[in-house]
């Protein structure tokens, strides 16, 4: 990152935090953009007809052919199994782009694919306005086959590419800055804040992602688990750019970091990010996905979920039943907070913005009156004031006495807690820490569904 762009927006917490006590709080992009919670990854290139999965840059276009490719069925299959956005690779390291771009040869314009004439991210962002799905995409910014890279030229050529999407595509709600390098790549210096300005400028709600955002950060892994504790909040120095920060600081993220800078968990539904026949029979099933929700979702952090298509060109079988089984392991899972209609309604009404204020030490009771029977619980912060809570205690009353359910950390916008049934009438939280009074958002208590255990 260059030091202009970090000055400023270093200088803008700064200044806004030297106001009572303010806390960097996302801003609407960023917010809504939580709330998505699982989206999906669309990795499909050359990669995908040789087994490969980073090109070299070498592959003839020639072999790019994807004869049943369908958007249409892919999406669909993405907005029934509840993934609210979609991220096409629309460029990978081999630089082969998925779009007619108008700078290079080296695209779907020299494929047999649609004889030549077709334009798969226009496929795909089509399909997503059909079916309500976010669109977004990814434009590796390592590229393998263009003779410009690694001299400055490169950079014009990816902002022109950058600008075709940026411009062609209608609204853009992500776009994926990827810090992979390889190793005879290391003289290249992107210009990453001209890359910046230029979505900032032509896709003002689009959120970018890369290691320092500059709105949603890395998580840190590719295997699909954000930190137990995950804080929104990070710093980032001057030195660091995409490709350079620290995976175990980007997992836990810095409860005194100066930048909001949410974690994006990316995972493959496979071994590799790319579709390989082989791994057929290592698709994460639907329980092992529910897996990953928690250790994402459940931690503060959104799901960006890949789902390669296969030499065809669609989402093979045995991916999409993952999918099916996963989604519908999660609805039966939340479909009823029991709590509702017997606490504080501002605590089970779905706004983010009516809370319930907790003060450090001091316990809040949850008393349903009655008993239920619970082994899931979800908390939620009002994020959109920050991220406060650092240390607390849940516990229920079995009758005689209050009895440890969790000691956690972070909460943030969502947290997740698989605990083994129990049966109660009254739950209490009680903040330990915190950076400020706790805005305790949303509060829900769930029977795990059946399916979720049995692994079907
Ligand atoms: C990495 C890339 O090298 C992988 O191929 C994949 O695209 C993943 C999401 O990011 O850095």
């Amino acid at each position: 990152m260059k030091k202009n762009i970090l000055a400023a927006l270093l200088l803008s917490t700064v200044a806004f935090s030297s106001f009572a006590q303010e806390l960097p709080k996302p801003t609407v992009r960023q917010l809504e953009w939580q709330q998505l919670e699982t989206t999906a990854f669309i990795h499909f290139t050359v990669n995908t007809f040789t087994g490969k999965e980073w090109g070299d840059g070498t592959e003839s276009p020639s072999i790019f052919d994807p004869v049943d490719f369908d958007a249409r069925a892919m999406i669909r299959t993405l907005k029934e199994t509840g993934f609210e956005m979609a991220i096409i690779t629309a460029k990978h390291h081999d630089g082969f782009c998925l779009w007619p771009s108008a700078y290079t040869e080296h695209s779907v314009k020299n494929s047999p694919w649609r004889n030549g004439k077709g334009d798969m991210v226009k496929e795909i962002e089509e399909a997503c306005r059909e079916y309500g799905v976010k669109f977004g995409f990814y434009l590796s910014p390592w590229d393998r086959h263009n003779p410009a890279y690694g001299t400055p030229a490169y950079n014009a050529y990816y902002k022109n590419q950058l600008k075709e999407l940026l411009t062609n595509y209608g609204e853009v709600a992500e776009v994926w800055f990827d810090g992979a390098k390889g190793e005879n790549a290391k003289d290249m210096q992107y210009d990453f804040d001209g890359y910046w300005q230029m979505v900032r400028e032509l896709q003002p709600g689009a959120v970018m992602f890369s290691d320092v955002g500059p709105d949603v950060r890395w998580v840190g892994n590719e295997t699909g688990n954000a930190g137990e504790t995950c804080w929104s909040t990070i710093n980032v120095t001057a030195e660091n750019a995409p490709g350079k920060m620290s995976p175990s600081y980007l997992n836990i993220g810095d409860p005194e970091g100066a930048l909001w800078l949410p974690a994006e968990t990316d995972v493959s539904i496979r071994p590799g990010w790319f579709y390989h026949e082989e791994e057929d029979s290592k698709v994460k099933t639907g329980p092992e996905l529910v897996e990953l929700y928690y250790k994402s979702v459940g931690r503060n952090s959104l799901l960006l979920l890949n789902i390669p298509p296969n030499k065809r060109g669609v989402f093979s079988e045995i991916d999409k039943q993952s999918l099916y089984e996963f989604r519908s392991i999660l609805n039966e899972t939340f479909r009823e907070n029991f709590a509702t209609e017997k606490i504080n309604k501002t605590l089970t009404d779905k706004e983010l913005s009516s809370y319930v204020t907790l003060k450090t030490g001091k316990p809040y009771v949850l008393d349903f009156k009655k008993s239920i029977s619970f082994d899931r619980v979800a908390l939620q912060e009002n994020i959109a004031e920050g991220q406060r809570n650092a240390e607390a205690l849940l516990e229920y009353w079995d009758g005689k006495s209050w009895k440890e359910l969790s000691r956690f950390t972070t909460i943030g916008h969502k947290r997740l807690f698989r605990l083994p049934l129990v049966s109660t009438t009254k739950v209490r939280v009680t903040v330990q820490k915190a950076k400020l009074p706790v805005q305790l958002s949303e509060v829900g208590f769930y029977k795990a569904s059946a399916k979720e255990e049995q692994g079907i």
